[in-house]
């Protein structure tokens, strides 16, 4: 008898993933699981988003960490509801992980569940968690030859901001190289190019989430 560890794993997992993405639909949430290496932006990004749709769509955050809740505390300063997960030794959030948070927030009273996962290009890609979408965030720093390093991330998104921007005369990065190796893996990904520091292309994905939690309301209320 052999047992495929890794099998069961997943198996077990995607169970309870589907078991949330089913609460996520009585409450009408889009949930979006956020993704990057350690630093890229994601709580950052978090923070515009949470600016741009103060009063107008109401967020609800989930982030995750090896420790400290210094993420959390950032989120919780724009009032929107927030639960830290420290996952200790794990480097990546799991869909075991994102439902024990669940309860602990008021999921009627959201409309965008914004997941931000574990600092880590590999794993969080790997894992369902009950969501709608995965986005990932690729920093300038980073190199533009990591989508055909990493390429299970670039494959699962369904978007990749380019993020520091700003920083790009500082770099060797190539915009081009990195948009056509992140293309190589994934020709549906939707790509845009950000700063979160001084807010250069926020706007467009502010847009573009608008657009799927509105394409997600239509979805729901059409089923
Ligand atoms: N220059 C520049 N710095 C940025 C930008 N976005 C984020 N940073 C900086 O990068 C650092 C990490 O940003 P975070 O938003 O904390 O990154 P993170 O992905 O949430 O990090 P972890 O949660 O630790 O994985 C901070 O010092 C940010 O101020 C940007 O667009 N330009
Ligand atoms: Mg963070
Ligand atoms: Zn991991």
């Amino acid at each position: 008898m052999k047992v495929n560890v890794m099998v069961d794993v997943m198996e077990a997992n995607d169970r309870i993933a589907t078991a949330s993405k089913e609460i996520f639909d009585r409450n009408k949430n889009l949930v979006v699981n956020l993704m990057s290496s350690p630093g890229a932006g994601k709580t950052t990004l978090l923070e515009r988003t949470a600016e741009a749709f103060a009063g107008k769509v109401r967020l609800g955050v989930i982030t995750g960490d090896i420790e400290t809740s210094r993420d959390a505390e950032r989120i919780e300063k724009y009032n929107i509801p927030v639960v830290q997960l420290t996952t200790v030794t794990a480097c990546h959030l799991d869909a075991n992980m994102v439902a024990s948070a669940l309860p602990h927030l008021d999921l009627s009273q959201i409309d965008i569940l914004l997941i931000e996962n574990v600092g880590n290009l590999v794993c969080p890609a790997e894992f369902k968690v009950g969501e709608d979408c995965k986005v990932m965030i690729l920093s300038v720093t980073e190199g533009d030859e990591k989508p055909l390093k990493y390429p299970l991330m670039f494959r699962e998104s369904s978007l990749l901001i380019i993020n520091k921007i700003d920083l790009l005369p500082f770099t060797n990065f190539n915009m081009d190289e990195a948009k056509a190796n992140a293309l190589k893996m994934n020709p549906n990904l939707g790509i845009m190019e950000v700063s979160t520091t001084t807010g250069q292309g926020i706007e467009d994905w502010i847009s573009w989430l608008k657009q799927c939690w509105q394409n997600r309301v239509e979805s729901l209320r059409s089923a």
